[in-house]
């Protein structure tokens, strides 16, 4: 009697609604395991690796969660940069650790990801293949210096304003993951915003002009991270109701609006929108229109330098063979030491 099908759609159903459509329930057993993560997810429980989940579900994390991780990892390429060129020991420093945090990050976010049964060769895989897709922003060059005080500033910041809600992502490794990067992800904002604050306060006209310059490139950029606005987000509804997403894109895209536009002004720098205006009945900042041709042109792959970082990404990879195959041979001969 258990086994008898569910499927009221045929065999053929899912595939019809798409390969990312939910798969219709086939078993009552199958029922009672819905069942019981519905009411899971409802009453705000987290859902450990062990436990049953749908296969969407299982499905909308590896993808989220691997973007995130590659996300990461593609983000230390346009701070890398200026890793040697650096004005200062203390600044070097400061930067050294800051992208060597971006790698860790990146590494719990693999980890995260795993424990969803997709190995971490296959997520790399999809990244240097194209088919996985890594943040908008890290498609944009690194012009000077003050680029590393605005990417602290105002990428973080954005990273920050969208991370925070997911330590409260109903997957348990995930949001475990998420506090421990939101705390490092707060010390690189506040890096980046002191670095600006010195240039500005203490800096030459050429200094200040050079801040001025990088907020004026980044800033739209860094509103295009939060995602496409909500009625053109494929999928934020089915992410907020399982408690993957726990604040709307533009939502959050306001908030950070929000916050920036008090820090600008401590700054003493200008924010690049004309129409950036305080609205009173809305108790918010409203801004411009963002150039969203253009951010699905960078997601597609055809920005500023979407094919350097994934070249980059690529040589690392093949140019690091070796040590795999040498920590391989070695796992290998402890083994048989092992058996023997
Ligand atoms: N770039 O339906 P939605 C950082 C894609 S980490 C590229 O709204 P969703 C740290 C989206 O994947 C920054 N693609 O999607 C750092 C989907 O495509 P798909 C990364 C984007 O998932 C700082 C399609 O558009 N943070 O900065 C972008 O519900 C400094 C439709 O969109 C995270 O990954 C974009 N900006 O919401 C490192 C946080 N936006 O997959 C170094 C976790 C959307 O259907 C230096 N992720 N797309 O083919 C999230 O919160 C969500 O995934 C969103 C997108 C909000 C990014």
């Amino acid at each position: 009697m258990y086994t008898q099908a569910m499927d009221t759609m045929g065999k053929d159903g899912a595939d019809a609604q798409g390969a990312d459509a939910p798969r219709p329930l086939r078993s009552a057993d199958e029922l009672a395991l819905q069942e019981r993560f519905d009411a899971r997810i409802d009453a705000g429980d987290f859902i450990e690796a062990k436990d049953w989940m749908p296969d969407h579900y299982r499905k909308t994390l590896v993808r989220q969660i691997s973007q995130h991780a590659h996300s990461e990892i593609v983000g230390m390429l346009p701070e890398g940069n200026w890793i040697s060129r650096a004005p200062t020991l203390k600044r070097k420093a400061i930067l050294l650790a800051k992208v060597q945090d971006e790698g860790g990050h990146g590494l719990y976010l693999y980890a995260a990801a795993e424990t969803l049964g997709t190995s971490r060769d296959q997520l790399l895989h999809a990244l240097h293949t194209g088919k996985a897709k890594y943040s908008s922003i890290f498609n944009y060059p690194t012009l000077t210096w003050a680029d590393m005080g605005t990417i602290g500033w105002l990428v973080d910041g954005a990273a920050i304003m969208n991370q925070v809600p997911i330590c409260r992502c109903s997957y348990a490794p995930y949001a475990r993951a998420m506090i421990r990067i939101c705390r490092e992800e707060s010390f690189h904002q506040r890096q980046g915003y002191e670095a600006l604050l010195t240039m500005m306060q203490q800096g030459t006209e050429a200094q200040k002009a050079m801040v001025q310059d990088a907020v004026n490139r980044w800033w739209w950029p860094c509103l295009m991270m939060f995602g496409p606005p909500d009625d053109q987000s494929p999928n934020s509804a089915q992410s907020m109701r399982w408690g993957i997403k726990r604040v709307s894109n533009d939502e959050l895209r306001q908030k950070f609006v929000d916050a920036t536009v008090e820090q600008a002004k401590v700054l003493g720098v200008t924010l690049p929108d004309p129409d950036l205006k305080w609205n009173e009945e809305r108790g918010h900042w409203d801004f411009g229109t963002i150039d969203w041709d253009e951010f699905w042109r960078v997601v597609g792959g055809d920005g500023p330098c979407n094919r350097e970082r994934l070249g980059a990404r690529v040589k690392a990879w093949e140019d690091g063979a070796w040590v795999r195959e040498a920590a391989l041979a070695h796992a290998n001969k402890q083994a048989m030491k092992e058996a023997a």
